[in-house]
């Protein structure tokens, strides 16, 4: 389970994050951060960024330049899928930048290096956590109401299935461990460890260890399902449900920590109706200092490329003013809480799903789309009582191209759910709809279980379930926007905190993603996923300068960011009838630049167009 929450700079990392390799990630961090504390003027989180688009400030693109350019071998080398090499200083200092901006400062050089490889593999501070109470105590986060709330005390009695690969053993312990001492006896019936073929043989050992001594104290408590090739943590979640006898089953990942009462009230919910879909409330583990960061109430939801999201809990649930309540969630971060036999009955998770990523929105959507009068439809719910802590990785274990599995889990979901709205998710991965040489795997099985439950279309999930979710369906064509000066440069957005379009060496990744609408803008970088994150950024003829503001803001100031295009043609600005073009530049390093200025009949190009338009 993946989802972080960022302030409004790093939604723009996590975007970014989320088409590239774990060091990768680390060192786009980096220098975001970098640049923005080199950079007073700009406001990190807040939405009152300034629009300092008037003032061209030559310099400071030049530096942004630079930097991209000295990362532009690490994009070269994830683009052809080689890992860095060994001792790569850029990857080593900005591992150790992330690991000990908060924490460390009084190691020897020593214990620094044992702590640096051990994060380096885990993605936090294993080094700290060997160190820590296995038993420690957590805050009680829990909102006002919680603890007054008295519950039955005949509750159904719940399997805990913990998946983990290659995780810190004492990081698995104590998430068994505050498992076994928050939940009442009497409801938690045995602990499923699904080890996804962990090739660490110490770790295995270790818990095999735990795991016989504690079972000589209490016969069968713990079971541990090992896999002897790696499945993924999606049909980790299905073995582990196998294994499991309890009436309800708990999915959950194996760095985790309970705290007080967190069962009673999911338990509860699935009691009074056996087709409610629970998760927890969130909060944070720091990869780092391992501190407990406290997260708002969220519902759990997705964006257009299918990785998760917390949201704000929908108005109806604030206008109850009763904290306690729970929140209709659209779907899932990834664990959660259901009746084990209902939850065969809908069809468990997507087996044919790779790796990581996906099955949460899947089930999300297959849940609520269930026809009501031919099988219990059933819901979403996070129940703000129930508090559980989880360690956001600063980077993932599992394999190099992460991002690729996810993408696959992805277009598998929106092949099986989501009818003519497919085309978003082909749309947010930058992919083309047909031919796109991606294999998905056989959906035929997930297709007839969509059949089989008399599910609902994907616009009534919309509409009634996920309001919130924007839609794109002016867009006419998408991809990269080439030129035919330079067809190896991309138009890209450049850093998020700035306005200013450049071009790059293509990558294909987030921020060169371009858009064209039927209302003829075009839309640079990511697509904003909810009517709540209103960032979509277009491009607007500002005083004869090419900037990227938000298109809502552009649109309401009616400044000129209507563009003909045609494929194989000019862009060309409605209002001004100026071109957007190349310029030879000799203070950029790819000896070209944006410029808007009379056409001179230059030639661009965008990858996809969708099926039924002409361009
Ligand atoms: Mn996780």
């Amino acid at each position: 389970m993946a989802c972080t929450r960022r302030t409004k700079t790093l939604v723009s990392t996590c975007v970014i994050l989320s088409g590239m390799t774990n060091i990768l990630c680390l060192l786009y961090v980096g220098w975001i951060t970098n640049y923005v504390s080199n950079n007073g003027n700009v406001k990190v989180a807040g939405r009152t960024r300034e629009k300092k688009f008037d003032d061209d400030n030559r310099g400071e693109t030049l530096k942004i330049i630079e930097r991209l350019d000295r990362l532009e071998s690490v994009v070269n080398q994830h683009i052809q899928e080689k890992p860095l090499k060994d001792g790569d200083d850029t990857a080593d200092q900005s591992l150790s930048d992330s690991l000990f901006a908060h924490w460390g400062h009084d190691l020897g050089p020593e214990s620094r290096k044992v702590a640096l490889k051990k994060f380096q593999y885990y993605g936090y501070n294993s080094y700290l956590s060997d160190r820590l109470s296995l038993d420690r105590a957590i805050p009680d986060l829990r909102p006002d109401g919680c603890r007054n709330i008295s519950y039955p005390s005949s509750l159904p009695q719940v399997s805990i299935i913990f998946i983990f690969v290659n995780e810190a053993l004492s990081v698995i312990l104590r998430s068994v461990h505050s498992v076994i001492h928050w939940t009442p006896s009497h409801l938690l019936k045995e602990i499923i460890l699904v080890d996804d073929n962990s090739n660490n043989a110490e770790l295995s050992e270790h818990l095999q260890r735990f795991v016989d001594e504690t079972n000589q104290q209490r016969p069968d408590f713990i079971k541990v399902v090992r896999h002897d090739r790696q499945e993924g943590l999606i049909r980790s979640r299905v073995s582990g449900w196998r294994a499991a006898t309890a009436p309800v089953v708990a999915l959950f990942d194996a760095h985790v920590e309970f705290s007080v009462g967190w069962a009673e009230p999911i338990l509860h919910r699935i009691k009074e109706d056996r087709t409610r879909v629970v998760s927890p409330s969130f909060d944070n583990i720091k990869y780092d200092t391992f501190e407990i960061e406290e997260y708002p109430l969220s519902a759990q939801g997705f964006d257009w490329e299918l990785w998760c999201r917390y949201l704000n809990p929908p108005k109806s649930w604030w206008t109850q003013k009763n904290q306690t309540a729970p929140i209709r969630s659209p779907a899932l971060i990834g664990c959660f809480v259901v009746d084990r036999e209902y939850f065969r009955e809908i069809g468990l998770l997507d087996e044919g799903m790779e790796v990581y990523g996906g099955e949460n929105v899947e089930l999300g959507i297959r849940v609520r789309e269930i026809h009501p009068v031919w099988l219990c439809g059933g819901s979403v719910e996070v129940m703000p009582c129930s508090r559980i802590a989880h360690i956001e990785r600063a980077h993932k274990p599992y394999t190099e191209d992460l991002a690729n599995h996810v993408r696959r889990n992805a277009l598998r979901v929106a092949e099986v759910w989501m009818d003519e709205f497919k085309s978003h998710v082909y749309m947010a991965w930058n992919v083309p709809q047909q031919d796109s040489g991606i294999d998905i795997g056989d959906i035929r099985e997930r297709k007839a279980l969509r059949e089989r439950l008399r599910c609902k279309p994907f616009s009534w999930f919309l509409k009634n379930i996920y309001s919130e979710m924007r839609t794109y369906t002016e867009t006419i064509a998408y991809g990269v926007l080439r030129n035919s000066l330079r067809p190896d440069l991309c138009v890209d957005q450049g850093p998020h905190s700035d306005n200013i379009p450049i071009l790059y060496i293509c990558h294909g990744l987030t921020p060169q993603n371009v858009y064209y609408t039927s209302s003829q803008q075009l839309h640079v970088g990511g697509l904003s996923p909810t009517i709540d994150d209103d960032d979509n950024k277009c491009l607007v003829d500002v005083n004869g300068r090419p900037r990227l503001l938000e298109c809502s803001y552009a649109s309401n100031k009616h400044m000129k960011l209507s563009w003909l295009f045609t494929q194989g043609g000019s862009i060309e600005n409605r209002k001004s009838k100026h071109c957007l073009e190349l310029v030879e530049s000799t203070q950029v390093d790819h000896g070209y630049q944006l410029a808007l200025q009379q056409c001179s009949s230059q030639k661009w190009t965008i990858t996809n167009i969708l099926p039924g338009n002409v361009l």
